[in-house]
């Protein structure tokens, strides 16, 4: 007799799926494990959600970026000409010492782009979405979000839970996004420092920027200054001009 399965067990199956087929269950510490598993139960499987199944945000930020993955690509088919699109916050020169700002609760501190290098890299292809209406097939590497948290031991807010939200700020505060930190921990975020094996232009986010395949170009902030986490919502560049604040894909 074929098993039914409840919508639950099908999201959590889709949940295990897609982290253990990403081949990064092994290195999602145990609080963090826990701590997705249990968002799943308070946010998107609580009753009233199941009976209306929505689209509301919770539900787009929480089940779509979490259980899915974008589809990945061969390095040959990634664009050569990589688009660009967006220069708020490029403007001011680049510092020669460039250093981001982070902040967790208490635990405030800078970090080099050196000190990034030397986490392990991943590199990733994907098809690239800006809202504007184009996308393309786009070759990125750097470290993930996921292997910085874990390494600096940064965006628990204590034992049990996470921040909600992580903003991210140019150097220059005039661009800005917040993001879900369900999204942030998915395993394909990525601070990236390169573009098709090179350093990153100055126009694509140099020295550091961020690619992050659950959505929207928007939110990929380019040449980060400052991450901070927090649980109030982050303020959002594009959301505060009426756009979706998640822009999940
Ligand atoms: N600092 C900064 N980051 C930004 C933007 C911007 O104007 N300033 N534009 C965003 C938008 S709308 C898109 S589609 C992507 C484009 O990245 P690209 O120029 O590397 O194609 O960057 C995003 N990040
Ligand atoms: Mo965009």
């Amino acid at each position: 007799m074929k098993e039914e399965l409840t919508s639950e067990q099908q999201i959590r199956r889709k949940t295990i799926k897609a982290f253990i087929g990403f081949g990064v269950a092994s290195l999602i510490p145990f609080s963090f494990w826990k701590w997705i598993k249990s968002s799943d139960k308070l946010d998107y499987l609580s009753a009233p959600l199941r009976k209306t199944l929505e689209f509301n945000e919770k539900l787009t930020s929480k089940l779509l970026s979490n259980s899915h993955l974008a589809p990945i690509f061969q390095k040959s088919q990634a664009e050569r000409k990589v688009r660009f699109n967006g220069a708020v916050g490029l403007q001011s020169p680049l510092e020669e010492d460039y250093k981001i700002k982070v902040e967790s609760g208490e635990n405030k501190f800078e970090v080099t782009i050196n000190d990034l290098k030397a986490l392990p890299k991943q590199d990733i292809i994907f098809e690239f979405k800006c809202i504007e209406g184009w996308s393309q097939i786009q070759h990125w590497a750097g470290v993930r979000f996921i292997d910085m948290m874990n390494h600096y031991k940064i965006g628990q807010k204590d034992a049990e839970n996470l921040f909600k939200y992580v903003g991210m700020e140019t150097p220059d505060g005039l661009y800005f996004v917040g993001i879900d930190t369900p999204s942030v921990v998915h395993p394909q975020t990525i601070l990236a420092y390169e573009m098709n094996g090179k350093p990153l232009l100055k126009k694509h986010g140099s020295p550091l920027r961020l690619i992050i395949p659950v959505k929207y170009g928007y939110k990929s902030l380019k040449r980060i200054g400052v991450i901070k986490f927090s649980d109030e919502r982050p303020k959002d560049y594009w959301a505060s001009l009426g756009y979706d604040y998640f822009a999940g894909l």
